[in-house]
């Protein structure tokens, strides 16, 4: 943690408690507020002009965290979903029910129709929206990256321009890391990954997430007991809050201070809506080789690092924010095994040193869709390097 930020404890939040409803993997909470997140563009999923109309046209925009832009999922028949506009409460429909590629996607009042349900399906650190009617896939257009761009349905091929990301509107993580072209917009001004409780849990003992398995905080916060695990600091050799095991999901939790070393991972992991509101040691450490995926969320007030890796890995971190730290990647000193950093969509400021810095050559980054401001150099010691689509601000 950072002395001169620990003092100011973010205000304590007290939620209710939403029911779950659940399809596959993906669960969503009646009556929580969503934004759609493109993979392709970083953008998000909105009525056009915030019309009220019948056929009002959906396409992408940069996320602006208007009514438009959000979105209720709601459980309906046989584990499809209706997705309803927060602004209009019409429903995410294909114009003339059309079962075409290409047909488009509007709103629409509520009828009884399959054209109005969607399948909502895991694929990978994503998902695909299959509209009943049609079986056809949410997309963008043309696979563009542009500002209203139109959102079309078409036959499922796994192309970014289907895959989506549906993540809480007010979570910490979500404030402005939709578009390259962003200019305004808050930025991690939220507290909560996953809504809940408020609660706060001390943990006593590492929490061991079992291979294949998800620990589901349901946004509870959960703070390290500084004698067991280490008290935040910048001394080496403290314990982990959250242990992940190979194919662990870790998601919706808040982590207050004392984070300790906050979360190490061994193998291919899934971090989704985790904040770190005082990053302890650091907040996440890739302890053995795998894909680490980080989607969504926010770590802020470090004094060193956010991430360290420690093993060959593939760490791909999507519409995230990271502020105060010296570096939001660290690949562990004088090592030279390959690490492939794949940045999307987030929101970082305020790196005294780099976003990532290696020693090794081999190592790589991919950053794109991402806001940044204040990161110091940027990178250190990378040797390959590919910017898309980025803005500093
Ligand atoms: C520092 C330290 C390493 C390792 C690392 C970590 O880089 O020099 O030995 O402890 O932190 O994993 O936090
Ligand atoms: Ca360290
Ligand atoms: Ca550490």
């Amino acid at each position: 943690m950072k002395r001169s930020c620990s003092l100011f404890l973010v205000v304590s939040l007290v939620f209710s408690l939403f029911a779950m409803v659940q399809a596959g993997a993906a669960s969503f909470e009646s009556g929580k507020e969503y934004k759609i997140v493109n993979k392709k563009s970083g953008k998000v999923l909105e009525v056009e002009g915030s019309s009220m109309n019948d056929d009002g046209n959906v396409v992408q925009r940069t996320w602006q965290n208007t009514a438009n832009q959000k979105w209720k999922v709601v459980s309906s028949d046989d584990g499809y979903y209706q997705i309803v506009n927060v602004n209009s409460g019409k429903l995410l429909y294909i114009q003339n029910k059309s079962k075409a590629d290409g047909g488009n996607v509007v709103q629409m009042r509520e009828r009884s129709s399959q054209a109005h349900e969607w399948k909502i399906e895991d694929k990978g650190s994503f998902v695909s929206l299959t509209n009943k009617n049609s079986k056809r896939a949410l997309a963008v257009a043309n696979a563009s990256s542009n500002e209203g761009a139109n959102v079309v349905q078409w036959t499922f091929n796994g192309a970014d321009e289907q895959l989506w990301s549906i993540l809480l509107a007010d979570a910490a993580g979500g404030g402005d890391n939709g578009g390259g072209d962003n200019g305004g917009g808050d930025n991690g001004g939220g507290d909560n990954g996953g809504g809940g409780s408020g609660e706060t849990i001390t943990v006593n003992s590492t929490i061991i997430v079992e291979a294949g398995q998800t620990f589901d905080g349901q946004g509870k916060r959960y703070v390290a007991n500084a004698d067991t695990l280490g008290d935040g600091s910048q001394d080496e050799g403290q314990k982990p809050v959250f242990r992940l095991e190979d194919g662990a999901t870790l998601k919706n939790i808040v982590l207050g201070a004392p984070a300790a070393d906050g979360v190490h991972t061994y193998g291919d992991v899934l971090v989704e809506n985790v904040v770190w509101e005082d990053i302890g040691e650091d907040a996440l450490t890739i302890k053995e080789e795998g894909t680490v995926t980080i989607r969504g969320g926010s770590a802020k007030n470090g004094d060193d690092k956010v991430f360290q890796v420690n093993a060959a890995s593939t760490f791909n971190i999507y519409n995230f924010n990271a502020d105060n730290a010296g570096k939001m990647i660290r690949q562990n000193g004088g090592t030279d095994f390959k690490v492939s950093v794949y940045i999307d969509g987030c929101t970082i400021t305020n790196m005294d040193e780099a976003i990532f810095r290696t020693d090794s050559d081999s190592s790589e980054v991919t950053m794109v869709n991402t806001r940044y401001s204040n990161v110091g150099d940027k990178w250190i010691g990378v040797e390959h390097m590919t910017e898309r689509n980025n803005v500093e601000f």
